[in-house]
């Protein structure tokens, strides 16, 4: 696991329900650095982008919809392996069967306002932040807790 980026969409639900300082603080508590943010409304055009996998599939038009419909909160979160930890601390996609302890499984029932997208891989990490990050927007900085945060003293980030 390496150093990663990944795009963390906290979907209109979890804006519209005030939960978004408690979903982001889980990803600081975890020792995840946030180095985007940007609350924002989705265009239609922005969300077909985003979501061009599922353009076939029943949900679409419904999804569209439904992350169209009021602001959401986009966030880059960076850390060992973020995709992978991120995608765990969110748990199933569907609220009524997401484990508890996990994002959907303590905040939601619904399975489809489910709160929370995150990137499901590398690739798609890169594809998306791109999408709603400009150049410059996704901040380069060392913050001082990754002292703590991380074991580097056998030369490598543990
Ligand atoms: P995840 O967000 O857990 O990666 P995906 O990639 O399978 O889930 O689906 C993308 C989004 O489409 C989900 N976040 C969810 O909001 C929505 N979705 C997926 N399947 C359904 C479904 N059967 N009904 C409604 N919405 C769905």
């Amino acid at each position: 696991m390496s150093m990663e980026t990944t795009l963390i969409i906290l979907k209109p639900d979890a804006v519209q329900r005030g939960l978004m300082g408690r979903i982001l603080s889980r990803f600081e508590d975890k020792g995840l650095a946030v180095v985007g943010c940007k609350l924002m409304r989705i265009s239609k055009e922005l969300a077909a982008r985003h979501y061009e996998a599922h353009q076939s599939k029943g949900f679409y038009a419904g999804l569209v919809r439904f992350m169209t419909s009021s602001p959401v909160l986009v966030l880059a979160v960076r850390g060992k392996g973020a995709i992978a930890v991120s995608r765990k601390m969110m748990g199933a996609t569907f609220g009524s069967n997401a484990e508890p302890g996990t994002i959907r499984g303590d905040f939601g029932v619904s399975n489809s306002f489910n709160l929370i997208h995150g990137s499901d891989s590398a690739e798609a990490a890169e594809r998306e932040l791109g999408l709603f990050f400009q150049p410059g927007e996704v901040q380069e900085f060392s913050r001082a807790a990754d002292a703590w945060v991380y074991d580097t003293s056998g030369g490598k980030i543990e």
